[in-house]
């Protein structure tokens, strides 16, 4: 089947070497789709570089930082060509383990419709986050499920492998988030389209490079987006009208 991985990128010039090279490694035959926001340290260019020497490596290079989701839009749109059977998503910072790609890619030769790298089933976990960060993205995870009742028990990971039949037929560029809700958006359509998601467990490791870009705004965005999902699937649910989106 053929594969490609979705990478944004904001200021990873610390990490785009590295991951470039254990993706290669991992992965011979998958591509890589880098999406990078005029990074002003040159991730961009360095990606470039490393696309010329390891081959089965584009840019997408845009203008100016708008976000993840908006990143994500940009990129899926792309591949969704018929290009790929499968696409995958990723953080540059070296979080998601590059090593697991192959299983990804079974699961969803396998009948997944998305597999999701899971912090939150059996064997999954974070190494090196403070407790403060530790809590919030669990009970935020809590907090999702049990409001929009979805089949995920980590709705915030951006480590996944999504068929891309499954994926188009959602629609990702019509979404509306960034940030984590962008992630869970995706979930929810899936989830209400019927789609089979699979949970497998990473250990998310906490970057060593680089800064982080998600903000406490960011975080307050998520969990206002879930509670107004959860407000109006329920609404629907009582006027009868559910298969709206
Ligand atoms: N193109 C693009 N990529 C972004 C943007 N914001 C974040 N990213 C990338 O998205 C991925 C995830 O962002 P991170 O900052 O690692 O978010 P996180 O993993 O929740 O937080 P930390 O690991 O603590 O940094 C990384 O590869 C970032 O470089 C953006 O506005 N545009
Ligand atoms: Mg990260």
């Amino acid at each position: 089947m053929r594969s490609v991985v979705v990478l944004p990128t904001y200021n990873e010039s610390e990490n785009i070497d590295t991951f470039l090279r254990a993706v290669r490694k991992a992965a011979p035959t998958t591509d890589v789709l880098v999406v990078d926001d005029n990074s002003p340290d040159g991730t961009g260019r360095l990606a470039d570089a490393l696309g010329e020497e390891l081959g089965r490596v584009e840019v997408l290079h845009r203008a100016a930082k708008d976000g993840l989701g908006s990143a994500y839009r940009a990129g899926f749109a792309m591949v969704l060509d018929g290009r790929y059977d499968i696409v995958i998503s990723m953080d540059a910072d070296m979080s998601h383990d590059p090593d697991q790609l192959s299983r990804f890619i079974e699961l969803v030769a396998g009948g997944a419709d998305v597999v999701i790298g899971s912090r939150y089933v059996l064997g999954g976990g974070t190494t090196d986050w403070p407790v403060h960060r530790q809590l919030l993205s669990k009970w935020g995870n809590v907090y999702t499920r049990s409001v929009l009742g979805v089949d995920a028990r980590d709705c915030t990971s951006g480590y996944r492998a999504y068929r891309a039949t499954s994926l188009a037929a959602i629609d990702p560029t019509s979404t509306t988030a960034d940030g984590y809700a962008f992630l869970t958006e995706l979930v929810r359509r899936l989830t209400r389209d019927g789609a089979t998601i699979v949970e497998t467990p990473i250990i998310f490791r906490d970057r060593t490079h680089g800064k982080s870009k998600m903000s406490g705004r960011i975080i307050v965005e998520s969990m206002l987006f879930v509670t107004a999902w959860g407000a109006l699937d329920r609404w629907r649910r009582l006027t009868g009208r559910f298969s709206e989106r």
